[in-house]
């Protein structure tokens, strides 16, 4: 799947409506609050979008301009969290996946599987979701489909010891990454949170300088929750990346610009369905170009 196809019902195609019929710029302006708000844009932001597309353009309003205007910002949004196709930083790395509950974590952990060992890298999953009863067991069924080997524990079990444990067999044998899944949680369950920093410092600790991605996986298809659920986890002040999972579940890409505008942290990959498969990683300007072309 390309991001083209995600977002079908294209955006520059509700824009050109507005323009069809002679309107003066006041009914104009509120026609593209409108249908800003509906692609999933947050008020805030289209409130802002607007105020900048009055200052950018004075006399006539013409539907160019106007598409142009908005690439720009949106454009602006990404760059300033420099959102670049970056390789992985080291010879070893971790990606601890973090998110609430149902987000999307363990399938998203299996897809990051797939997806580096098809370019060619030794992968070794943990299962430290050892808070629900089917949380570890999913990965390791994971794990099985794949070929892909699983570092797990029995339920209950300290994630810290599954997670010490995965750190233990990932720094002995030549793995490249080692992709560690999480139980969700919310923000308002402080011990849980905690031990999110717990997790976090064991891996500083054994992996020194391990360069951990923690990415923050989101699901996609929540509205105005999306947004929420970001927020739940702004304070945890170790993610370096957002996965938006279930992107399939919505053909509004505003979700994007919004999490990226709220959070300053840029979205790495698309979740586009629930086979391994499908994963995409993010491109701002594809993305910009399948929504406003
Ligand atoms: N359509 C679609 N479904 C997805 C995607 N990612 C995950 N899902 C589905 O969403 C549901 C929850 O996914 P999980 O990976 O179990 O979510 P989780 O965050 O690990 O859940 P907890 O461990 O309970 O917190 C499952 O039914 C998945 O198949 C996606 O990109 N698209
Ligand atoms: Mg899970």
């Amino acid at each position: 799947m390309k991001i083209k196809e995600i977002f079908s019902t294209s955006l520059k195609q509700k824009i050109n409506t507005v323009f069809g019929s002679k309107k003066d710029r006041k009914e104009i302006l509120e026609e593209l609050e409108e249908i800003l708000v509906l692609s999933d844009i947050s008020i805030d932001l289209v409130g802002r979008i607007l105020q900048n597309l009055e200052k950018k353009i004075k006399t006539g309003f013409e539907k160019e301009d106007f598409i142009a205007v908005l690439k720009e910002e949106i454009r602006d949004i990404f760059s300033a969290v420099n959102i670049a196709k970056e390789e992985l930083p080291g010879n070893k790395n971790i990606i601890l996946l973090v998110g609430v509950n149902g987000s999307g974590k363990t399938t998203t952990a299996a897809k990051l599987g797939d997806y580096y060992r098809n370019r060619g890298k030794k992968v070794l999953f943990a299962a430290a979701d050892t808070f629900r009863a089917a949380g570890g067991s999913q990965l390791v069924q994971w794990g099985e489909r794949l070929g892909l080997p699983v570092i797990s524990g029995d339920r209950g079990a300290d994630p810290g010891s599954v997670v010490y444990n995965s750190l233990m067999s990932f720094n002995s044998k030549d793995f490249d990454i080692l992709i560690i899944d999480t139980a969700g949680r919310v923000q308002t369950k402080d011990n849980l949170m905690k031990e999110l920093e717990k997790l976090s410092k064991i891996i500083k600790k054994v992996v020194p300088g391990g360069a951990a991605q923690v990415l923050l996986v989101i699901d996609a298809t929540m509205g105005q929750n999306t947004l929420d659920q970001a927020r739940k986890f702004k304070e945890f002040s170790g993610i370096t990346g957002i996965v938006l999972a279930k992107i399939d579940g919505t053909a509004r890409g505003g979700t994007v610009v919004n999490i990226v505008d709220e959070m300053k942290i840029p979205v790495k990959f698309l979740g586009t369905g629930e086979k391994a498969g499908d994963i995409l990683e993010f491109s701002p300007d594809e993305f910009i170009d399948s929504l406003l072309s």
